[in-house]
């Protein structure tokens, strides 16, 4: 049965375009330095639900010098407590979409990468930065808290400590300590990130989709639970993806000689 699905997003704000299997979604806000407004995150949300059937990764990037300055803080001075909470509810939902959608999706980091911004980065699975990216949680001295889910992903990746350390001082980390610190899994050079990107997505999106899926939905739960349970789902996950067609013409493909060796290159 097919899902139903949400109109394509048709907006200046966020261009999505379509090659095969592959979309590229582009923040495109650039006099903003794509700051992400309530219009925007909202944009963002319905384009993840309403990702057509033959997409299978989704590469994500910034128009102009930065990828993403966070909140629109012009839009912040209005809200009262109540619409504060929904107003963060509203990108969780949408970053919800991001980290456990259908596909896998990898980000492309040049500039700023702050606040929302690196929110928004750390929903998405594969990170590769140019050497301009820095990472920042102005939110401190803003006076705010992270409200896009930052608070559970971020320390995922790099610590209780060095969150703290980022929103109580300011302290901005650059490209290389983001990727010493593994924000980012992959560093180029400036301009070279959307080309590394798509490669990345293409060699995704060529895996079988059952595999993607349990990458996504069932190594970080796994990696959250406690040693037993996650082996438990372990044993499920790879048992189901084991009897799925995919990987039985896969395995077959390697034994008869017809499928790539592991290489290192
Ligand atoms: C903005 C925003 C924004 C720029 N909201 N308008 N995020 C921040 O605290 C980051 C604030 N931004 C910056 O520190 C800098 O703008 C950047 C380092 C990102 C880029 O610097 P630069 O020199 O390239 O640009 P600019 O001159 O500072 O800004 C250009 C325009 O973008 C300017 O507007 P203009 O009308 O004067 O041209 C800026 O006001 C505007 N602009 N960033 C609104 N963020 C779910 S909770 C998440 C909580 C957060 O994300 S808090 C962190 C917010």
């Amino acid at each position: 049965m097919t899902r139903p699905r949400p109109e394509p997003v048709e907006d200046d704000l966020l261009r999505i375009e379509h090659d095969g299997p592959i979309a590229h979604v582009r923040l495109n806000r650039p006099d903003k330095r794509n700051a992400i407004s309530d219009r925007l995150i909202s944009l963002l949300h319905s384009a993840f639900i309403g990702l057509p059937e033959a997409t299978r990764a989704v590469v994500i990037s910034g128009e102009g010098d930065h990828f993403c300055a966070g909140l629109d803080l012009a839009e912040v001075s209005e809200r009262s407590v109540a619409e504060g909470i929904l107003h963060s509810r509203g990108w969780h939902a949408a970053f919800e979409q991001v980290q456990f959608g259908r596909v896998p999706v990898i980000s492309v980091l040049h500039g700023a990468v702050v606040g929302g911004g690196l929110e928004l980065a750390t929903a998405t699975h594969i990170r590769v930065a140019e050497t301009t990216a820095f990472y920042g949680l102005p939110e401190g001295q803003r006076g705010l808290f992270v409200g896009g889910g930052g608070s559970a992903r971020i320390p995922r990746l790099i610590g209780v400590a060095r969150m703290t350390d980022m929103m109580m001082t300011g302290r901005v980390l650059d490209a290389r300590e983001g990727q010493q610190l593994g924000i980012s899994q992959y560093l180029v050079e400036p301009g070279n990130g959307l080309e590394k990107a798509l490669e990345l997505a293409r060699k995704v999106a060529a895996n079988a989709p059952l595999s993607n899926f349990a990458v996504m939905h069932a190594l970080p739960r796994i990696a959250d639970a406690s040693q037993s349970d996650g082996l438990f789902v372990e044993s499920l996950m790879a048992a189901i993806a084991q009897g799925d067609e995919a990987a039985k013409s896969r395995v077959r493909a390697f034994l008869e000689g017809r499928a790539a060796k592991v290489s290192k290159s």
